[in-house]
């Protein structure tokens, strides 16, 4: 890979991570509602689809997505802020405040947004890529699901039917070790889910999702096999989340040191610029930009109004729209 698209993949992913901090500590503040599931640690696996997706393309993201989300809405529009603004549920955020975390979308950006129900989204990505099909369009449609998605029934059912219809599905599976808190090789028959999704009969790969270089260019492969109207493609990418679920730590002390300290994506990707000349003070430089970007975004969502009261049943049914009261 050429230094200026690492550079470009770090500076994605300096962005991911100073969005997630940055959020994380507004709502420990209050100042966030709902829940927040951060994709702190899955940075490399976020920016490697995020810089090989369209805008064309249509890509229902999983919990963790705000970085893909933002990103997505940055390079295609400009304007990431409005992700942020979102998740601090204002009228200037993607979906007018009333989306939040798990229903930021945004079409024309290709993000078709999450779903509460965990797994429901692999259904719906089925009649994209049918459209998508039968229009004899190159798009592709692809899925965020975690580990513990897996277990859902919609799981095969999606996969079979990307397979017999030879669909152009891209499943992107993010591997993070637990769902909720059940490791995963005790929450499915194989820790390995690839290994769960071979028999369907289509490529199925997996890839450390630290890496940044291997991932994107996997996304690429699987992407590129997809848009030759190959049909659908499995991706496992092994990763690690940052958040536990309960207050107190959950995973053992060697885990948590490998991951945050020996595998973390931005330490890896400082090592390599650094291998190729790039100075520490430039990647030093590009994480203060990163964090001051974020810091603008988060002052632009504290200083937007919220979504007008009047407006509150708009944007539930296709044109249709309740009088004011
Ligand atoms: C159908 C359904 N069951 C349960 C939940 C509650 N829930 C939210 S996140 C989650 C775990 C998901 O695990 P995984 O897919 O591995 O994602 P991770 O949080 O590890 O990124 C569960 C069970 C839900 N949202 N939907
Ligand atoms: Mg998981």
């Amino acid at each position: 890979m050429e230094r200026e698209q690492l550079l470009d993949l770090y500076r994605d992913m300096w962005l991911i991570r100073a969005f997630e901090q940055g959020l994380e500590a507004e709502f420990e503040q209050g100042n966030v509602p709902g829940m927040l599931h951060t994709g702190l640690g899955q940075e490399a696996t976020q920016a490697a689809l995020a810089n090989n997706l369209k805008a064309s393309d249509a890509f229902f993201p999983d919990h963790r997505c705000h970085g893909l989300n933002a990103l997505a809405q940055q390079r295609h529009k400009g304007d990431g802020e409005r992700i942020m603004a979102e998740l601090f549920a204002k009228s200037t955020g993607v979906c007018g405040g009333k989306g939040g975390s798990l229903h930021s979308a945004d079409p024309s950006v290709g993000n078709f947004g999450d779903n509460a129900v965990e797994g429901s989204y692999l259904v719906t990505v089925l009649g994209v890529a049918l459209a998508a099909k039968m229009r004899g369009e190159s798009r592709v449609a692809c899925a965020v699901l975690g580990d513990g998605t897996v277990g859902r029934g919609e799981f095969h059912e999606s996969l079979n039917m990307a397979a017999i219809w030879d669909l152009p599905v891209f499943y992107a599976c993010v591997n993070n070790g637990y769902a909720i808190a059940t490791p995963v090789g005790e929450g499915h028959a194989s820790a390995d889910i690839v290994d769960l999704a071979r028999g369907y009969g289509f490529p199925c790969e997996q890839v450390d999702g630290n890496d940044i270089v291997a991932s994107h260019d996997a996304v690429a492969k699987a992407i590129g096999h997809i848009r030759a109207g190959k049909g659908p493609y499995f991706l496992e990418f092994k990763t690690w989340r940052w958040q536990g679920i309960f207050a107190g730590e959950f995973r053992p002390e060697a885990e948590v040191k490998y991951w945050r300290e020996d595998h973390d994506p931005i330490l890896m990707t400082d090592e390599l610029l650094i291998d190729r000349g790039v100075d520490a003070d430039e990647l030093a430089a590009i994480e203060q930009q990163q964090h001051a970007l974020i810091a603008e975004w988060i002052a632009f969502a504290k200083e937007s109004p919220p979504p007008d009261l009047v407006k509150a049943t708009a944007d539930v049914y296709a044109q249709w729209e309740v009088g004011g009261r």
